[in-house]
């Protein structure tokens, strides 16, 4: 980053000391992860100079020869990745491409049906404070007060009380497997088109340890940069029938020009994702993450769940004295991150709510296995024993870089 430096030496110190933390640092955030190498030089490439309003083929701009092979490259991969009829490879997030398919199917005032945000939905499935709650009707099920999980029972009989027209199935913090079977049967009888958010689990689809929703869904949503382990962007895929709805929904509906240096960004992460390797990592992400569960539950915390099925844990720290926040704070200072989070029938605030979210996709990248995640799960223990010594703080950190200078994670392997 020889440029960077001379022109804008501010920026360019953020960037190393941020490549330092999260070398450094165990990464637990469970939405986060990191890119090769391969796609960070993709995301970081000319493409970001080209405007490409349109899709491949016809564009509102000239000048798309290689545009054109790039975005139908990503496509291609992520129809054989997936096993979807199509894909739309240019929403810039995971929220315009909710947006988007509720602008495709959707009119103001209609009703969505989505799990509530505090039982591990997500913002843009309804809730009040996001455009999807401004402008649409939304409804929301929760998760049953004794098991943490979903009732399918109760979903459907309020489903077919207010009859939604999409349903969503998906989440950011629930750690089990959707029946999405079930979800199916559910929209089929309420007459609701099926809208799978498969942002967290993305990556255990495409490494085939995960049941995949493709088969039952209308559409499915997904980031690329959570388990799929690609740039910060998104996708929408559909069954044929809805890939018109859904193209002129994300251009021109929702955006303009899509960000070519990340979608061909996608198209190397989607590569990868085809790979035999890449099924050994989302196996290895879940014996991590069940690694670090039962680490925690054999020392008494509280798994909303009793447990986990995919790459995250839900904590409610309740039954230890110590608030999301607190805890989040300590461990981030004893280089330990990951986020604080609501967990279902939470009494305490969002911003400083009861639980503590994490995942085990960035750690897996970086080589993690069984034995690392056992001492993620001492560290953590012993942490939040003594959340207010920041001697104690101070010794996990330097044991946690210790470890973390012997397991350098992908495009930082200088730093070792
Ligand atoms: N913000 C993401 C997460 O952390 O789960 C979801 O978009």
């Amino acid at each position: 980053m020889k440029h960077l430096k001379q022109q804008d030496p501010e920026i360019y110190e953020c960037i190393q000391l941020e490549e330092l933390r999260q070398h450094e640092k165990v990464r637990l955030i469970a939405s986060e992860n990191y890119v090769s190498a391969a796609v960070m030089e993709a995301t970081g490439s000319v493409l970001t100079n080209k405007y490409s309003e349109g899709y491949v083929g016809k564009r509102y701009y000239e000048g798309q020869q290689l545009i054109d092979r790039v975005e139908a490259l990503a496509i291609e991969r992520a129809k054989t990745v997936f096993g979807v009829d199509h894909v739309n490879v240019q929403p810039y997030s995971g929220s315009p491409a909710n947006l988007s398919v509720f602008l495709a199917f959707l009119n103001p005032g209609d009703t969505i049906l989505g799990m509530a945000l505090p039982h591990g939905g997500h913002l843009t499935h309804g809730a009040k404070v996001s455009i999807s709650g401004k402008y649409f009707h939304a409804e929301f099920y929760s998760l049953e007060r004794e098991s943490g999980q979903l009732d399918y029972d109760k979903l459907r009989s309020q489903a077919l009380s207010c009859r939604p027209k999409i349903l969503i199935a998906g989440y950011s913090a629930y750690p089990r497997i959707l029946d999405f079977e079930r979800f199916r049967a559910i929209a089929d009888e309420c007459g609701a088109l099926l809208l799978v958010d498969m942002a967290h689990f993305a990556g255990l689809v495409a490494g085939g340890v995960h049941p995949s929703p493709v088969p039952y869904a209308d559409v499915l949503t997904t980031t690329t940069h959570k388990t799929l382990r690609g740039p910060r962007g998104a996708m929408i895929m559909c069954k044929a029938e809805h890939a018109a709805a859904i193209d002129k929904a994300v251009f021109p509906g929702t955006q303009g020009g899509p960000h070519n240096h990340t979608t061909a960004a996608i198209a190397v992460a989607m590569k990868e994702a085809g790979t035999d390797a890449f099924k050994q990592y989302a196996a290895q992400i879940l014996r991590n993450a069940k690694t670090l569960a039962d680490t925690l539950i054999s020392r008494g915390f509280n798994l909303v769940t009793g447990g986990t099925e995919n790459h995250l844990m839900l904590i409610d720290l309740t039954n230890k004295g110590i608030s999301g926040k607190t805890a989040a704070q300590a461990l981030d200072n004893a280089g330990l991150v990951l986020n604080c989070n609501a967990v279902p029938f939470d009494t305490r605030k969002p911003f400083d709510p009861s639980g503590i979210r994490m995942g085990s996709a960035a750690v897996t990248s970086r080589g993690f296995k069984e034995a690392q995640m056992e001492q993620i799960g001492v560290w953590i223990d012993t942490v939040i024993q003594n959340h207010t010594d920041t001697a104690v703080q101070a010794r996990v950190a330097a044991e946690v870089k210790e470890l973390c200078s012997t397991f350098p994670a992908p495009g930082l392997e200088h730093l070792v």
